[in-house]
C-alpha cells in the first residue's frame, strides 16, 4: 500500500517538475481547453487515469511480489484449497466501490453536457460534402465556411507548394464561425448529405452531424481567440478538407460583427430575415442588456 501511495505522489510531481517533459506531455495528453466543460472533462480524464495507474500498480505489485517470493526454487508449496469466500467478496466489493466512485463525477458532467437550457445564442451547423454552413437562427445570418484558399491550393497534386510552409494548413477556413466570449452558445448540428461530425477540441465538444436529425451541444468559451477543429466522421473523399474554425470575440465586437453581417446581406439583396419577429427583438435586447452590464 505504501508503494502505491508513493507511486501516486511521484506521478504528478514528475510531470510538474520537468518542463521539457511537460511540453511533450501536453502534446500527447487531452487538451484542457477553454470552457468549463472541457476543463471538467480533462479533470475526469486525469482522475480516472490515476485511478487506473493505482490499480495497475497494486495488481502488478502483488503479482510480481508473489511470483518472486513464492517460487518453486525457494521451496514454495502450492495450497490445495479451491474457494475462498472472503477473497471473492473482497475482489467483488472493491471494484464495485471504485466503479461507483468514478461513475458519480462522470454522470454529473454528462448531465451538465446535455443541459442546453439558458443559452444566449443558437447556431445551426449543417455539414455538407465538404464544407460547413453556419446559421444564426435568431438573426437571419447564415454563410458557408470552406477550406481556406491557401490550404486548398497547397493540397492540389503537383501544386509545388510545401504544405508545411502554409500557416494552419488544412485548419483554416474562408469564413469562421464567430461567437461571443463568455456566453452560453447552443449549437444545433445536422447534415445535408452524409454523416459528418463537428469537433472543436478546445471546447471539449464533438457531435455527429446526421442528415434528418438534429444533435445539440453547448459551449461557453471563456477566452477570446481562434479555435480550430475538424470534421471527425469519415465523410468521403474530402473529409480532411473541411476544417472547423471558431472565432471567439468579446461581446461588443461580436455585436458589431453581427450587425455588419446583417448589413452585408441586406446590401446583397438577400432574402429578409427568416425568423424576424418578437424573438429576434427579444434576443437583441437581451444581448444589449448583457453588454451594458
Ligand atoms: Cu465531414
Amino acid at each position: 500500500m505504501k508503494m502505491v501511495k508513493r507511486a501516486l505522489a511521484a506521478g504528478p510531481a514528475l510531470l510538474l517538475g520537468a518542463s521539457p517533459a511537460m511540453a511533450a506531455w501536453s502534446d500527447l495528453n487531452l487538451r484542457v481547453g477553454v470552457t468549463e466543460l472541457s476543463r471538467e472533462i480533462y479533470g475526469l480524464h486525469m482522475l480516472i487515469l490515476w485511478v487506473c495507474v493505482a490499480i495497475a500498480a497494486a495488481v502488478f505489485g502483488v503479482m510480481i511480489y508473489s511470483i518472486a517470493t513464492f517460487r518453486k526454487s525457494k521451496g514454495a508449496v502450492p495450497a490445495t484449497f479451491e474457494h475462498n469466500t472472503k477473497a471473492e467478496i473482497v475482489w467483488t466489493v472493491i471494484p464495485v466501490i471504485i466503479l461507483v466512485a468514478m461513475a458519480v463525477p462522470a454522470a454529473r458532467t454528462l448531465v451538465k453536457i446535455e443541459d442546453t437550457r439558458g443559452s444566449e445564442l443558437t447556431v445551426k451547423v449543417t455539414g455538407y460534402q465538404w464544407k460547413w454552413q453556419y446559421e444564426y437562427v435568431d438573426h437571419g445570418v447564415s454563410f458557408f465556411s470552406t477550406l481556406a484558399r491557401t490550404s486548398d491550393e497547397a493540397r492540389q497534386l503537383d501544386s509545388g507548394i510545401e504544405p508545411r510552409r502554409v500557416e494552419n494548413y488544412l485548419l483554416e477556413v474562408d469564413q469562421p464561425l464567430v461567437v461571443p466570449q463568455g456566453r452560453k452558445v447552443r449549437v444545433l448540428i445536422t447534415a445535408n448529405d452524409v454523416i459528418h461530425a463537428w469537433w472543436v477540441p478546445d471546447f471539449g465538444m464533438k457531435k455527429d452531424a446526421i442528415p434528418g436529425y438534429i444533435n445539440e451541444l453547448w459551449f461557453n468559451a471563456e477566452k477570446p481567440g481562434t479555435y480550430r477543429g475538424q470534421c471527425a466522421e469519415l465523410c468521403g473523399r474530402d473529409h480532411g478538407f473541411m476544417p472547423v474554425v471558431v472565432e471567439v470575440l468579446p461581446q461588443a465586437e461580436f455585436d458589431t460583427w453581427l450587425e455588419q453581417q446583417k448589413a452585408t446581406r441586406q446590401a446583397a439583396g438577400a432574402p429578409p430575415v427568416r425568423t424576424a419577429g418578437a424573438r429576434t427583438v427579444e434576443t437583441a435586447a437581451t444581448l444589449r442588456v448583457a453588454n451594458a452590464e
